[in-house]
């Protein structure tokens, strides 16, 4: 397994639970002081920055790109997959795709968090589903271009009522052969929604492709109560290698949580 770190550049997330919001040459600098092996990036957008830039950034700090968010979509444009209006559904998938190809280019799978939205209203829960899957047909597709896989991420239902847990969501994606996308395992949302977090894991097997690696008050593992030693186990158990990314509140400080995270990692790790 290996270790990951937020970084934010959307002035719209900034009390979101992003470690550094920071310039990004800055955070990349402490995230690499610090020995993390990637970031996760969440960006306005695909033309924030220039590829070379990033890569030049990677490379100077030995810090490879784990994943790059969505969400701006929904926090900067309010875009949504399964929004009744198609010219803004077409706007939301649009935005998917060229996260999705702003990552590939740099080896890195994005995320769909916020911009699965929610169904209710005039928007039943059949419509949204169908709606979700065209868009994660589409996503899924422009993923497997660029050899890297999507991520799709169950929510706490105060942000989604799409899917809550991972096994519904591991049922669905093998039911509409969703082969390239993965599924996030958000430690903060599971804690609200999964009876048990190892057994949910051990449950969802090889269809985990990505970790928020938050405590159970999204702060950095260890200020929290979610005991961590069965969520290691199960991940150990079912062959987890990817990336424990921390997507956690900035407190008491970002400097601390980014120092406390790390320590809790190879604590956990080794
Ligand atoms: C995104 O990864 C996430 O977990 C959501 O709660 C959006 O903040
Ligand atoms: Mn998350």
């Amino acid at each position: 397994m290996k270790s990951a770190i937020t970084l934010a550049q959307v002035p719209e997330a900034k009390a979101g639970p992003f470690v550094f919001h920071q310039p990004l040459p800055d955070g990349f600098a402490r995230a690499g002081k610090l020995g993390f092996d990637a970031v996760e990036l969440f960006l306005p957008g695909p033309d924030f920055i220039g590829l070379e830039e990033v890569k030049s950034m990677s490379a100077e700090h030995h810090l490879d790109i784990a994943a790059v968010g969505t969400g701006a979509g929904m926090v900067q444009h309010g875009l949504s997959l399964t929004d009744p209006d198609p010219g803004k559904r077409r706007e939301a998938l649009d935005f998917v795709l060229s996260m999705i190809d702003f990552g590939g280019q740099l080896g890195a799978p994005a995320i769909l968090g916020s911009m699965q939205g929610r169904w209710g209203g005039e928007v039943s829960r059949d419509q949204s589903l169908t709606w979700l899957t065209e868009a994660l047909q589409a996503a899924d597709e422009r993923a497997a271009r660029h050899n890297v896989s999507f991520i799709y991420e169950p929510l706490n239902r105060y942000e989604t009522n799409q899917f809550n847990q991972l096994a519904p969501a591991a049922a669905y994606l093998d039911q509409h052969k969703l082969d390239h996308t993965v599924l996030l395992a958000d430690l903060f949302h599971m804690n609200i929604e999964e009876p048990d977090l190892g057994e949910a894991l051990l449950n969802a097997g090889a269809k985990v492709g990505h970790v928020h690696f938050a405590d159970s008050n999204r702060q950095a593992i260890g200020f929290g109560h979610t005991e961590m030693t069965s969520v290691l186990a199960a991940l150990q158990e079912i062959g987890y290698s990817g990336y424990l990314s921390a997507e956690i509140f900035p407190l008491p400080d970002a400097d601390t949580a980014a120092r406390q995270t790390i320590e809790a990692f190879r604590q956990l790790v080794g």
